[in-house]
């Protein structure tokens, strides 16, 4: 690789003696791996990744800090896409009742589910809703996610909404992560609107996203399409409102079923479709067509026991991109370990190491549109990434429950955790 910035620039800071896993697309090595590696950064961006014995200069002399990685694996942070990590109370109970033999959808049709989680984020006070988020973001960041996004979804009336946007955004000043929003208006039909979905729909797109819009809460919009939820026209419809406010779109499609949203979404240029473990040929092309990013959630595969699989062999056959992430929710996910997501995603939906590490990185990056400035280490890309006591990148998605980060590093800088 080439230096892209002169000495006479000057470096901020530099990391030699460092294992590289660039997952860089043009290092055809696993993983984008250099050995003996150097990484240097400079105004909180990435301004030279390579060999050590082709720096043209010592480290000294091209950078004003030397750090001595001492050979230890550096990667990109990771990115955390997907998440309802803002929600009140918990759902301990229906665990027990899906032990005894409920299904997710029976619990949800009684009554249970996502409205039980809307009664108690409408009940909590914004400063619950930020203690308990930022009790589950903790263990997330101390893993070396710098990027996390976050959904709402659990307020289904205007204030609540807006509420858990602007703890959302709360978080991302707060703590030291990037927040991305995503509205999640059309999650569930809330027991005032029963019976009323489409009625819902005119709420959501008329009053709600744009109230949201107006105050700079959301960054991109999502929906639920299931039969417990949204049909695909319905979907349609608040995807048209996001068009309208030029705001990236993605969906929870196929998830228990195939009611076709992968297809609506993917022509309809989301950025990501997610879960899929229903998805079907024709959702797999149009997602491949428009370069869709599948989404992989094992969390919820895991924590719902359910047995068909996203069709992994399918997705790379067609060049689909696949990430992975935690789905961070209190029913079906109650996960707060992004590695052991990657573990998951390897053992549970046969996904190699390296494109688990490339799911929580790479991938992930694709899923928010980030990918020109994160996911990888390249040049020009923000200056994000983990130091880790490991032997070998695969074995951030071999071990379960172990965190072997040694530091953070936030836009150039090692950050407190
Ligand atoms: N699918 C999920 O996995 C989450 N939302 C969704 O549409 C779970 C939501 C919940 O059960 O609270
Ligand atoms: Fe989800």
């Amino acid at each position: 690789m080439v230096a892209s910035t002169t000495a006479d620039e000057g470096w901020d800071a530099i990391w030699v003696d460092a294992s590289l896993a660039t997952l860089d697309p043009g290092n055809r090595a696993p993983f984008g791996r250099i050995e003996d590696g150097v990484i240097a950064v400079k105004a909180g961006l990435i301004a030279h990744v390579g060999a050590g014995d082709e720096l043209p200069m010592p480290a000294e002399r091209m950078a004003a800090v030397v750090h001595d990685a001492e050979g230890a694996w550096l990667t990109p942070a990771l990115i955390d896409c997907h998440t309802h990590i803002v929600h009140g109370g918990h759902r301990a109970c229906e665990f027990d009742l899906r032990l005894q033999g409920a299904s997710y959808a029976d619990i949800s049709q009684s009554g249970g589910g996502i409205r039980s989680t809307v009664m108690a984020t409408r009940a909590a006070s914004f400063d619950e809703l930020f203690e308990t988020a930022a009790r589950r973001l903790g263990p997330l960041v101390s893993e070396g996610v710098t990027v996390v996004e976050i959904k709402s979804g659990y307020g289904l009336d205007l204030d609540t909404e807006l509420k858990m946007l602007e703890v959302a955004r709360a978080l991302g000043r707060r703590m030291p992560v990037k927040v991305v929003t995503t509205f999640l208006g059309a999650h569930a039909v809330p027991s005032e609107f029963e019976g009323g979905a489409d009625r819902y729909i005119d709420f959501v797109c008329d009053e709600v996203l744009p109230a949201a819009v107006e105050r700079g809460l959301v960054d991109q919009v999502d929906a639920f399409c299931e039969g417990i939820a949204f049909t695909p026209q319905q979907v349609g419809r608040v995807f048209d409102v996001a068009h309208m406010f030029n705001l990236p779109i993605k969906l929870h499609a196929e998830q228990l079923s195939d009611l076709g949203g992968s297809i609506l979404a993917a022509n309809a240029g989301a950025l990501s479709c997610d879960h899929l473990e229903f998805v079907g040929a024709e959702g797999i092309g149009a997602m491949a067509r428009a370069g869709t990013v599948a989404v992989l959630l094992p969390g919820a595969f895991f924590t719902l026991g359910e047995t068909v699989k996203p069709p992994i062999a399918a997705f790379r056959k067609a060049g689909v991109r696949m990430a992975v992430a935690t789905d961070c929710n209190p029913g079906s996910s109650p996960v707060t370990s992004l590695l052991t997501t990657m573990n998951m995603a390897c053992v549970l939906f046969g996904l190699t190491p390296e494109e688990a590490l490339a799911g929580a990185t790479r991938e992930a990056a694709h899923a928010l549109g980030l990918a020109a400035e994160r996911g990888t280490l390249t040049v020009g890309k923000a200056a994000d990434f983990v130091l880790w006591r490991i032997q070998d990148p695969a074995e951030l998605s071999y071990r379960i429950g172990f965190n072997p980060r040694i530091e953070v590093i936030r836009a150039g800088a090692p950050t407190l955790i």
